[in-house]
């Protein structure tokens, strides 16, 4: 008696759920590939965003809630999750998700796991926006993991 009184609540229930529009749910976003934890976060820690340096510039990253590692030997052929090494691009803007970052001007990939140029990137003097993004194992980029300063080199 009562298992049929479960039956009939779930029915009820079940009616009442395949009534409601689906658009009312909140979209799920589908993004390519895995998003990083939701505070994983890249940053430089040198130079700071403004600065004024000089040729050669210390280039200093830091990652939170994400691995820097080296790319594999070999041939990669998958990704490994919350995994990746860091990129810098000079004069350029992050590059969207998904994107494979270029081996060539104006990026440089430090794919044995580095964290830092010392002494550091020759750069003329002017103002000049440096970029430090994250790419997985197949240097693509991951959503949020990209941060961008501005500098001013001195004569
Ligand atoms: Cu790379």
């Amino acid at each position: 008696m009562k298992l049929l009184a479960l039956v009939g609540l779930s029915i009820v229930i079940a009616g009442c759920s395949s009534g409601t529009p689906e658009s009312s749910q909140p979209a799920a976003s589908a993004p390519a590939a895995a998003p990083p934890a939701p505070t994983s976060r890249v940053f430089f820690v040198e130079p700071t965003d403004g600065a004024t340096v000089k040729s050669p510039v210390l280039l200093r990253f830091g990652a939170e809630s994400f691995s820097i590692m080296a790319v594999p030997a070999g041939e990669v052929t998958a990704v490994r999750a919350g995994m990746g090494h860091h990129h810098v691009g000079v004069d350029i803007d992050c590059l969207p998700p998904g994107t494979e970052i270029p081996k060539a001007d104006p990026w440089v990939h430090f794919g044995t796991g580095g964290a830092e140029m010392a002494p550091g990137m020759q750069l003329t003097p002017g103002p000049h926006k440096l970029t430090l993004q994250i790419g997985d194992d197949k240097h693509m980029t991951i959503a949020g993991l990209c941060q961008t300063i501005n500098v001013t080199v001195a004569q």
